[in-house]
């Protein structure tokens, strides 16, 4: 009997062991997303549209939240993966995208709009979406890589562009007084965009007046100069490692 009992227990023993193994599954928590920047960079109040936030863990999410503007509504229309670029860090270009129909109020305020997308891993980051202010909006029109396609601009406005690929050079001119003070503030990386922008203001001898890398802890450049005399003016816009692409984008405000 005795005998038989080990017999009877001994396997029963080794199946539970068995099974208490294959309870536990190795735990795989799933990261929460992360919103690096919109494509396009530059939403409009006041107006319906579409943008794709790129990031991190976004191939899941089902809804996307904004708050800072009352009336702003969000729809989620799909979500992917999306390949990297060769030695692009994944953490700066982003691995996947949610596209979004976004309509903004006209009232939105530049600063105040904020996106979170929700995904199984949880809620993430609150993404400032950069918005037009009142400045004239222009948009860059390639070719303008030399100072003799440099693309004409009026001050006050506010560039909507792109450093398209690697070494690409924008090159923007503008007509100045003597004793005119201008400022020229490139919006890219803080919010989000890969773009590590280098500008140069030269004067019409093509000396370079001034220029700046980065500024108040950011990697986005200003430069703010009083003209020295009456003239054309040129402002040269790179990135700073010489990288570019499509999502290399940028608004550069010249007031
Ligand atoms: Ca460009
Ligand atoms: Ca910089």
């Amino acid at each position: 009997m005795q005998r038989l009992l080990c017999l009877f227990v001994l396997p029963l023993a080794l199946a539970a062991s068995v099974a208490s193994q294959e309870k536990k599954p190795p735990e795989k928590k799933v990261p929460p997303p992360r919103i690096l920047y919109a494509v396009p960079l530059v939403a409009k109040p006041g107006e319906k549209q579409k943008l794709a936030l790129r990031g991190m863990n976004l191939a899941a999410v089902k809804e996307v939240k904004a708050s800072g503007a009352d009336a702003a509504q969000v729809k989620v229309l799909g979500a992917k993966g999306v390949g990297v670029p060769n030695n692009y860090p994944g953490e700066r270009v982003g691995d996947s995208e949610v596209e979004i129909e976004l309509v903004l109020p006209k009232d939105a305020k530049p600063g105040a709009v904020k996106l979170t997308a929700v995904g199984p891993g949880g809620e993430s980051n609150a993404y400032t979406v950069l918005v037009r202010d009142e400045l004239p909006a222009v948009i860059e029109k390639e070719e303008n890589g030399g100072f003799d396609t440099a693309q004409v601009l009026t001050r006050p406005c506010a560039v909507e562009g792109t450093i398209k690929g690697e070494r690409d050079v924008d090159v923007f001119t503008f007509a100045g007084k003597k004793g005119d003070k201008v400022t020229v503030e490139v919006q890219a990386a803080r919010f989000g965009s890969p773009l590590d922008g280098f500008l140069t203001v030269y004067d019409a001898d093509r000396k370079v007046v001034a220029s700046a890398d980065d500024e108040n802890g950011s990697a986005d450049p200003v430069v703010t100069v009083t003209l020295p005399k009456d003239g054309a003016y040129f402002i040269a816009l790179i990135d700073a490692h010489d990288l570019g692409g499509p999502n290399f984008a940028y608004r550069l405000v010249v007031k």
